[in-house]
Parts: C-alpha cells; structure tokens; sequence
C-alpha cells in the first residue's frame, strides 16, 4: 500500500481544501481554534497517569444516529466497558443522522442531567461546539468518538483509524476492482458529517495520483445514512451515469442500501461497491457476488476505547494533552496524538474468505 506521511498530505489537503475542512481532518490548529477558548483539546490541570480508576461515574453516549446499527454495536462496547470498570452507561442521541438540532439539546441535557462524562459522534463539527463549550465549562469531560468536532471543543477524539488511510485504502479497493478505468461515485452520508468529508478529502487526494489517470470520479451524493435515501442515490446514480463503474460508500447504512439495490439490478457484479460496512450487513451481499472487498474496524472497540477514555478523564489519569498516555483495559496502553487524537487501529478489509470469521 502507498502511504505518505499524514502531515505532508495535510499540507497539500490544507492547499487545496478549505483550510477549516483541512484543519479538522488533520488536526491542525487554524484562527478559528485559537478564538476558541484555550486551543486545541482544551486540557485541565496536569495528568497525574497514577491517579486511581474512579468508579460510580455517568457517562453518556450520543451517537450520530441511535437506530444505525454500527452505533448499537459501538456504543454496546461502550457499555460493557463501563460495567467492568463500576460506572454507569447512559445512551441519548436522534433518530436522523441530519438532526444537528436535536443532537444540541441531547448535549444540554446530558449536561443538565450533570454526567461526570459524555462520548459524542458529531453530525455535524461546528454546530455542536457551543454546547459542547458548556459541558467542559461545567465539569464535564467530553470525548468525541467516530466523527469530531473542532479541537477546542472536546478533551479528545476516539478516532477509528487513520482517516488518512480509510479514505486512500478505499480508492485503493476500487481501483483495483475496475482495473483502474472508469467513472466512479462516492455514496456519503450526511453533507456536514465531519467524519465522511475527511475521509472523500483524502479519497480526492488518492485519485490525484498517476496510478488513476483513467479514474474519473463523477459524483458525491449523499444518502443522510438513512436506508431508502440510500437506496434512491444509487439508483438515480445509475440513471445519470450508466457508464458508471463503481461506487464507494463510506457509511455502513450506504454501502448496504447500494449493496441491495444493485444485487436486484442488471448492473450485479458489474458495477463495484466497495466502502465501510459491516460483515452482518454484508455477508450476504458478498456470498452473492454483489461485492468484492470492503473495509471497517471493529465498532465496539471504537466503542470500548470512547468509554475507557471518558473514564482516564474524568479520573485525571489524561487530561487531553498530546504524548500522555493511559492504560485501556485489555486493549493496551494508547498515547494521546497530535490535537488530542487517539487511533484505535488498522481497519480490517473483508471478503469472501474471511468474512465468516467476523460477526458484528
Ligand atoms: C455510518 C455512520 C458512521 C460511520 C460509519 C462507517 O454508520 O455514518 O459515522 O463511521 O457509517
């Protein structure tokens, strides 16, 4: 796999991106940050790394969406995590993955309700920041896992994997499966999800290389990781494009839709999806020819590592600051990046020969 070194593609992302847009997939600090109160991470006090685990903490999860069943899976690992380490696992979020507003007021009441610690998948990064201010203001540790806000407003960010990676291994996957010819679509989700844009930034950046001069990619539609949304963007993708040959769909509720819409279609085999999914959804879409390879990590130890990080926190074991670092259970020592990033790991691509291994 060709890798280049995230902070060099930053600077070219920065280059050629919003600078804003740039500065949340990288991490980087731009004007904005600084007017928000303290930078980037917004840490408190030092870390004191022996402070002891407290237990009999609240901490909240407020997914992108509660019905998506990538965020059951996470934020169940979120929970039994909690469990283990004696503190208390509350879920609140929206039906909609668009519902910014109602994703605010779940915020407010989580810091109404005075959790010691929230875990928030953002829909959208800059709409939450006020809300999210408030929570740090009042005591509350706020953590950011699957998709973030701006720096300044969270102790830290969980993140899944490198966005660099998913969004450049993604185009890798297709390329290869059209023999690096062709019209290609992204399927996203929401418009503002922060998550998805980096990653189709780096998807842009991937394609710039020689390697896919014949590569054309056509469109980004988005299917608001609402199923028959979905499902009609794929369909209307068709429609506009028949020449199309193949879609990624960086959302495990898009890449299913697509998946059946095109197991039902003439354009089976033909045309090639590949994304982020999960095996449960998938498995029957690669058993019957629909798709090749796609990729995720495994949701409930995103999960997993949002809560053991909510609980370092709000232990004062880490307070947000690049280089520290905190003992997560059985999943290791994990070291505080660069504005407050911690990377869970390398994704896992599935096809028809592992797929069976995996159930979630
Ligand atoms: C959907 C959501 C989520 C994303 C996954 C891959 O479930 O958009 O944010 O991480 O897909």
């Amino acid at each position: 796999m060709r890798k280049t070194s995230l902070s060099r593609t930053c600077a070219a992302l920065a280059a050629v991106t919003s600078l804003a847009l740039a500065a949340t997939a990288c991490g980087g600090t731009t004007k904005e940050d600084v007017k928000n109160e303290g930078g980037a991470a917004a840490p408190a006090g030092k870390a004191d790394p022996d402070a002891p685990t407290k237990k009999g903490l609240t901490v909240g999860f407020l997914p992108k969406q509660v019905n998506n069943p990538y965020f059951t899976v996470a934020d169940k690992g979120g929970e039994k995590a909690l469990e283990e380490l004696g503190s208390t696992y509350k879920e609140v979020g929206p039906s909609s993955a668009t519902d910014t507003a109602g994703q605010v007021s779940y915020v407010n009441t989580l810091t109404q309700q005075q959790v010691d610690a929230m875990a928030v998948s953002a829909q959208d990064p800059g709409a939450l920041c006020t809300a999210l201010k408030q929570a740090m203001k009042n005591g509350i540790k706020v953590v950011t896992y699957d998709s973030d806000t701006d720096p300044g407003c969270r102790n830290a960010f969980v993140s899944q994997a490198s966005a660099e990676d998913l969004g450049r291994t993604e185009v890798q996957l297709l390329a290869e499966q059209i023999g690096y010819k062709g019209e290609i679509a992204i399927l996203s989700a929401a418009q503002t999800a922060t998550n998805q844009n980096t990653w189709i930034e780096f998807m842009k950046d991937e394609l710039k290389d020689p390697t896919y001069k014949d590569v054309k990619l056509v469109k980004v539609a988005y299917g608001n990781d609402d199923a028959q949304q979905s499902f009609q963007q794929t369909q209307g993708l068709l429609q506009e494009y028949p020449d199309l040959k193949g879609i990624i769909s960086p959302t495990t509720v898009g890449i299913k839709a697509a998946a059946q819409y095109l197991s039902g279609s003439k354009y089976k085999g033909k045309v090639k999806l590949t994304g982020l999914g999960t095996p449960n959804d998938m498995r029957k879409y690669v058993k019957n020819g629909t798709v090749e390879a796609f990729e995720l990590w495994d949701p409930a130890r995103l999960g997993e590592l949002a809560a053991r990080t909510a609980v370092a926190l709000a232990s004062g074991q880490i307070t947000g600051k690049e280089g520290e670092t905190f003992t997560a259970g059985a999943m290791g020592e994990y070291t505080i990046g660069e504005d407050g990033v911690i990377d869970l790991g390398k994704p896992t691509v599935f096809n028809a020969e592992n797929i069976d291994r995996f159930d979630f």
